[in-house]
């Protein structure tokens, strides 16, 4: 087996599969920090300040949806250790609240919420917990930690994503807790075996930033020493061994994946990347942010770059201490969404003739995984033509590997017939699981797309050439 065949036996799993086909989910970050108007809490917050009167989850199920988002994350305990349900493991949930008398669940409205309206629930759960004594106390704190995430992996109907965040802020003299991954993972995979395992998780990979900001070329195939990058990672200080360090990769590099990176490596793994922000700064709501919400240009640049540059988009909206969004985000997750929708509306490759010098390029035209495209036996390179019998106006390519024969194409170019000649428009890296090139309304009869480099036959799932905007 070649160097490159064997780059490409790592694909992913069926639960990795799925959820890449998510694309699109939302954030909620709510807690006790919503009333004190902090980032962080300390753990020594009252519960009798968490008091959201009008709260109402459907409200924030339409409003994502109406941005196109598939699924929705709930900070179901941060890193004060307030518990959005009446965990059994502590006073400080909700229970001790007055908000409904201490007889609410905002977990439960939520996953209720997300059911009713069709989308996917998933629960983040930081494993620091700045309110428990039991913190940095081993295994003591290890049962306790897992007690939680079983309330909520069993009493919650089903679960897509279990969202373990890196970050600790105790310090070099703070407390000290290695956690237990393995029994963690264990215990989660018995109880929601299709449920994805973010950041300190074996599953999804955190991009490396919160800004929003994605690599030029985003591998989904990386060393195994990428697995628990989080952990080395400027946000996390909780692990001192300094062997361990050596041995992992750090999540902020800029290339993971290329050949170069790999080409030592003995162990590969299937581990795509999530890109994680805020549609404002903080993470959680603050009155004085009502005015910073990001703009929709901002939004849609994001959008495409990750749903469209081979990761997922995980967009966090903060609701206000009424227990609904502001008004502000709700414009503009409904803005975003009619923007994506507007993008993608007229497929304009229904009206063209496809061409290829080899293989079956008619086999990209469905969005599915039934049938794809793939060139003759050992070629590397594809030449697709489509060409229309008279001039149209393109907004965006989008062009899809079928994933589960995992990733393979290293770059590729795009060129627009003008004035009688092909020229070049746009030189891509890599595709994956999607990638959207985004044109600005180029007038044309003829693109051509060259695959010029892949580490085996290429594959195309789909390809999708869209209508620019009416001017
Ligand atoms: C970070 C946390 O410290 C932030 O508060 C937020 O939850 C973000 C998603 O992850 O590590």
């Amino acid at each position: 087996m070649t160097y490159d065949e064997r780059l490409t036996q790592i694909v992913p799993h069926e639960r990795q599969f799925r959820f890449q086909q998510l694309e699109f989910y939302a954030f909620i970050h709510f807690t006790v920090n919503t009333f004190t108007d902090r980032e962080w809490g300390d753990g020594s917050e009252s519960p009798l300040i968490f008091n959201p009167e009008k709260l109402d989850p459907e409200q924030w199920v339409k409003a994502v949806k109406s941005a196109g988002m598939r699924g929705l994350i709930l900070t179901c305990k941060h890193h004060d250790g307030f518990c959005l349900w009446p965990s059994q493991y502590t006073r400080h949930t909700v229970a001790a609240s007055p908000w409904k008398n201490g007889q609410g669940d905002v977990v439960k409205e939520t996953a209720d919420a997300c059911r009713k309206h069709g989308i996917k629930f998933g629960v983040y759960l930081s494993p620091w917990d700045r309110n428990s004594s039991l913190y940095g106390q081993g295994k003591a704190y290890d049962d306790f930690f897992v007690g939680q995430f079983t309330e909520l992996l069993t009493g919650y109907g089903e679960i897509f994503s279990v969202w373990f965040d890196g970050a600790c802020g105790e310090g070099p003299n703070g407390k000290k807790q290695y956690y237990d991954w393995e029994r963690y993972y264990g215990v989660i995979r018995e109880l929601q075996p299709n449920a994805c395992i973010s950041v300190c998780g074996p599953d999804i990979r955190w991009c490396g930033n919160e800004a929003g900001h994605t690599r030029v070329a985003e591998w989904s195939v990386v060393p195994e020493r990428a697995r628990d990058s989080e952990i080395v990672s400027e946000k996390s200080q909780h692990c001192d061994d300094a062997e361990f360090r050596q041995r992992k990769v750090d999540a902020r590099d800029s290339d993971l994946g290329s050949r170069a990176v790999l080409e030592n490596e003995d162990k590969l793994i299937w581990y795509p990347a999530e890109v994680n922000t805020s549609i404002r700064p903080g993470w959680f709501w603050h009155a004085s942010e009502d005015d910073k919400v990001r703009s929709l240009e901002e939004l849609v640049h994001i959008y495409n770059n990750s749903v469209g540059g081979n990761a997922t988009f995980l967009l966090n909206i903060p609701p206000t201490r009424n227990g609904l969004f502001h008004e502000n985000d709700t414009m503009r997750l409904a803005e975003l969404g009619e923007y994506i929708r507007n993008m993608f509306r007229v497929n304009l490759l229904e009206d063209a003739v496809l061409s290829c010098d080899s293989g079956d390029i008619e086999a990209a035209r469905a969005d599915d995984y039934s049938e794809y495209y793939i060139p003759s036996k050992g070629r590397t390179t594809a030449e697709i033509v489509a060409k229309w019998n008279s001039p149209v106006n393109i907004g965006c390519i989008v062009l899809k590997e079928n994933i589960l024969c995992s990733q393979r194409v290293e770059s590729f170019t795009v060129e627009a017939e003008l004035d009688g000649e092909f020229a070049e428009i746009y030189r891509g890296t890599v595709i994956g699981y999607k990638r959207i090139v985004p044109l600005e309304n180029i007038v044309t009869s003829r693109i051509r797309i060259r695959i010029t480099d892949s580490r085996t036959e290429p594959t195309l799932a789909f390809l999708g050439i869209y209508q620019g905007r009416e001017e």
